[in-house]
């Protein structure tokens, strides 16, 4: 095994569902793994800290990236909510994490954006990353401002990035839209250890998704980093098949954003 080529890397949203499938994931790629949620965790591994940290606290956010050269970035509201949560975990969130990185050096960030950027397409279309963005939500909203920020903090301040877009990344797809948009675990995995350590990103857009049989996106720039997808939803087709129908005027089957086109508004 080769030796991890990141000194100390920070992990947001350490205690989410795909925080802990990457505390395992990637502690190979680093020499410490700074675990951070604002729920409490317990490092329980040599190479593991863990800081508890309310991503919406500007000056607990820059305590938390001091010493870190790089981080990924889960953390935060994860579903579409009312536009106030989402305000202070994502878009406050998302800002207090480049601030700190500009002051503490850190060099380079991959950050969870989502599919729901551009949820208001429709499942016909193709798209690579230059495609128009079309938020479905507040929770969208806040991922697209996320990939501007990235690109800000790399024009301005040369903090790297890697946006990718996850689908649906989850133990196996649950329905028919996520037999195209299902990224396995393994594949996160590999997607952002390929995100941390590829030379030169820039600011990069990636869609994060399987090798599917019907992918709406164009998975060349994550191909560019190295990333080469191992697994596919087509071992789950009976399984999702055997489902009940959805009507084709139903959001889950028009829009690639699914339900979350159709939620809301709140209060
Ligand atoms: P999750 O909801 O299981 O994990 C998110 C974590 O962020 C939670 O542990 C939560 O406590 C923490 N968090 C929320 N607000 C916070 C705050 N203000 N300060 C500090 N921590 C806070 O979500 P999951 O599925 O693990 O997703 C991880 C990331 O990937 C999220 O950013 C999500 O938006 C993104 N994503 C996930 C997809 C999926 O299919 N699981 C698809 C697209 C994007
Ligand atoms: C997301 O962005 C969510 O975090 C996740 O819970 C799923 O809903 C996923 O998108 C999806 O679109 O399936």
């Amino acid at each position: 095994m080769t030796a991890p080529r990141i000194q100390r890397l920070l992990l947001t949203g350490a205690a989410g569902a795909l925080g802990q499938v990457l505390r395992k994931g990637l502690a190979p790629s680093a020499e410490r793994l700074r675990l951070s949620d604002r729920l409490p965790l317990e490092a329980t591994e040599a190479h593991e800290e863990a800081i508890a940290c309310d991503l919406a606290d500007k000056a607990a956010v820059d305590a938390l990236v001091a010493g870190c050269d790089a981080i990924v970035h889960m953390g935060g509201v994860s579903v579409e909510r009312p536009f106030e949560e989402v305000l202070e975990a994502n878009i406050k969130g998302v800002f207090h994490l480049y601030e700190a990185a500009r002051r503490h050096g850190t060099k380079r960030v991959v950050f969870a954006s989502s599919n729901h950027v551009i949820g208001f397409h429709l499942q016909t279309e193709h798209l690579d990353a230059d495609a128009q963005r079309r938020p479905d939500g507040y929770y969208g909203l806040s991922k697209s401002f996320g990939e501007d920020v990235a690109q800000f903090y790399f024009d301005r301040w040369g903090i790297e990035t890697v946006s990718i877009r996850i689908g649906s990344a989850f133990p196996e797809p649950a329905n028919r839209r996520m037999m195209s948009t299902w990224l396995s675990f393994g594949d996160l995995t590999r997607l952002v250890e390929k995100a941390l350590l590829a030379p030169k990103v820039g600011h990069t857009v990636v869609y994060g998704v399987s090798a599917n049989r019907d992918v709406w996106w164009d998975t060349g720039a994550s191909a560019a980093l190295g990333f080469v997808a191992q697994d596919s939803s087509e071992v789950f087709r009976a399984k999702v098949e055997a489902l009940p129908p959805v009507a084709p005027d139903d959001p889950a089957a028009l829009y690639q954003g699914g339900a979350f086109t159709a939620m809301g508004p709140f209060g």
